[in-house]
Formats: structure tokens, sequence, C-alpha cells
């Protein structure tokens, strides 16, 4: 289903406004998913003010810490994953989060109301971009509380990618824009600066069907099994039986993620022999960005199964990721599992 929110191209639509206008489609809401989306808005203004200033700041490079993952945590990952915190933990509408960048449940200080909404995030995803100026980014993803108790737990956040209430990404570019969906159509909002809103620049997104860009980094190609190797030959026309797609890749998983939503084509980062469960995190980066490119007509799968029907058994599990237009998806499907058909929404 695709919002009906009633604009010209000529409105100027805030993103508090559009919230609004969206909780209003649905009379039983109580506004709780909506305090949400607007904390999260402020949360990325201020990491987007962080972003655009790093250079200056003495903020960029790595601190002396590792993150859950073994990899060197950089400043304004730091910064991000606090920023967001202290935007959320008070609002009365959470009851717990967890984050890329920590090991365990993040629990809401005993001093907040607990809400019934759990928030997974990953701060700042393509942090290793962020020395050169390349685009980086924030995904979230929502999901109901399940379990009885005042406080979140890992059961909540356990949940599989197709229970989500709300998923989307800020990616911090030559401008910076926010993306979400609630289950009724994508959206995005470009910021501008001068006013400091978030203003509806991209409403109801479609991926076209067929793809334009692979993005996939070749480097693992030797790691790479057999089947693997054999989509990334079809991608690129090697077999003759069709036309290649143009190879993108930032490194960036939002950047590469956000060109392929609005141009059409695949982002594929396969499992290989040095990371045979894949590099990508299942609740902070696949579930959110699988919903967005189910809500905006593509698709997103581990190569054997739709990614949002993937039931997760650990916070930072990891997991094989095709996602994009869904013929292109398809393929990857069909060479690995041996049949193309994905779930639909
Ligand atoms: P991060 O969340 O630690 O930044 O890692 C995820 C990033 C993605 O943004 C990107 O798609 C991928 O790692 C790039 O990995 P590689 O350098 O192996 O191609
Ligand atoms: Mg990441």
């Amino acid at each position: 289903m695709t919002i009906v929110v009633k604009h010209t191209a000529t409105s100027v639509v805030t993103i508090e406004r559009f919230i609004i206008e969206e909780e209003r489609n649905h009379p039983e809401a109580t506004g709780e998913l909506s305090g949400i989306l607007y904390d999260l808005a402020l949360a990325a203004k201020m990491i987007a003010n962080k972003v655009r200033s790093a250079g200056l700041a003495d903020i960029l490079g790595a601190t002396e810490n590792e993150n859950v993952h073994g990899e060197v945590q950089q400043r304004l990952d730091v910064l991000a994953n606090e920023i967001i915190i202290k935007a959320m933990d008070h609002g009365g509408r959470l009851c717990a989060m967890a984050s890329e960048e920590e090991p365990g449940i993040i629990q809401i200080p005993d001093e907040f109301k607990c809400g019934k909404y759990c928030l997974m995030f990953d701060p700042l995803d393509g942090s290793s971009n962020i020395d050169v100026n390349v685009p980086v980014g924030t995904i979230f993803s929502v999901v109901r509380k399940i379990t009885r108790g005042r406080h979140g737990e890992l059961e909540d956040m356990l949940q599989p990618g197709r229970r989500q209430v709300a998923a989307g990404y800020v990616i911090y570019g030559s401008s910076t824009m926010m993306v979400y969906t609630t289950g009724q159509g994508v959206h995005g909002f470009t910021l501008d600066p001068s006013i400091g809103e978030f203003l509806l620049s991209h409403p109801n997104l479609r991926i076209p069907e067929n793809g334009r860009y692979l993005s996939v980094n070749d480097s693992y190609e030797q790691l790479w099994d057999d089947s693997v190797k054999s989509i990334m030959r079809k991608y690129k026309g090697l077999d003759g039986d069709r036309r290649a797609l143009s190879t993108r890749y930032v490194g960036s998983l939002v950047a590469d993620f956000h060109r392929n939503l609005l141009g059409g084509g695949i982002f594929a980062y396969p499992s290989n022999k040095k990371t045979p469960k894949g590099k990508l995190r299942l609740l902070y980066e696949a579930n959110p960005l699988s919903f967005i490119v189910e809500q905006a007509g593509g698709a997103a799968s581990n190569g054997h199964q739709r990614i949002l029907d993937v039931e997760p058994s650990e916070l930072h599990q990891r997991t094989p990721l095709y996602i994009g237009s869904r013929s292109e998806v398809e393929i990857a499907q069909r060479a690995i599992a041996g049949q193309p058909e994905l779930a639909v929404v």
C-alpha cells in the first residue's frame, strides 16, 4: 500500500508534517512511532552537522578502541552512536536499543519511561570511508516489543525482518537525505541546511524493475565459490545472454544502496572463503534496507531465502546480501539456491 499525501510537486512538506499525515491514515496509532521518527530525524541533523565539520574539528580518524566486531572504531562512529542514544533514550517510546557499535542491548535508564518499541541501528555505516570524504550513513530498524517485562530483551530484537514497523537510512552525501518506510511506501526527505528541516523530495520511491548498476567488491573474486562467480559473469554480460550492468562500488553500503534504489541494479556482498557468513549485519543493515527495497518494489535475499524471513539467532549476526531490483536478485537466488521464487510482500 502506498500512502496518499495530498501535495503538489511544488508543495513544501516537512518531515514532521508528513509523519503526522501518515499517522492520520492509522486511527489506532498512538503517535509513539511518529515520535521515534522525529527523534531520529533530529539525531540525523546532529550527526550531519558533525560529519560536515569533521575535517576541521579534529574528529576524523581512529580511536584506540575496537568495537564488538574487532574493527577499530572511528571517532565519528563513537560520536554518532552517542548522539543517537542520547536523542532516543528519554522519549518514553523505546524499551531498548541495540547498536552495531555496542556489544549488548542498550537499556533505557531507570529514570525514563519505557515504551513499546525497540530500535536497532548502525550509527555510521561505511565509516572506513570517513577520512576520504566519501558518503557515510545511518541505518535504523524499529520493531514492536513482544516480551512482557518493562525493559526490552534479546528476544524482542531477534524478530525476523518482516516484523519491522519502520526502517530507514540517512545518507550524509553532497546533501543529507533521510529515507524511510513504515510499510506505506518509501519516502525520501532532503535536508535544507538553511532552515534545518528535512523536506519531502522523493515521495513514493520505486526501484526501477531492470538493473542499471552492479555494486560488488570484486577483489574477493578468488574467494567466491563457483555459483557466485557465475552470477557475476551474468551481471557483467560475459555469458552473452544479456547486457552488462555498469559497475559502481563506493564501499559505503548506504551510498551504494541509495544509488541503486534510484537508478536500479543490485548490491551484492556474497559470502566468501574468508567470511563464510557474509560481512553485513542482519539486524542493523540487511533487515532495514530489505524492508525499504521491498516497499519500493525490489527484493533482497541471502542467496537462499528472502532476508525478511530469516530468523535471527544473534544480535550481531552477519549475512550474505543480494539486494536491489527484483529481476537481478532473482538471478542470484536462482544460481545459489536453484530456485528464483522470492516471497512477495
Ligand atoms: P561498517 O558498518 O563497519 O562501516 O561496515 C560495513 C561496510 C559497508 O558500508 C560496505 O558495503 C562494506 O562494509 C564494504 O566492505 P568491503 O570493504 O569488504 O567491500
Ligand atoms: Mg555498517
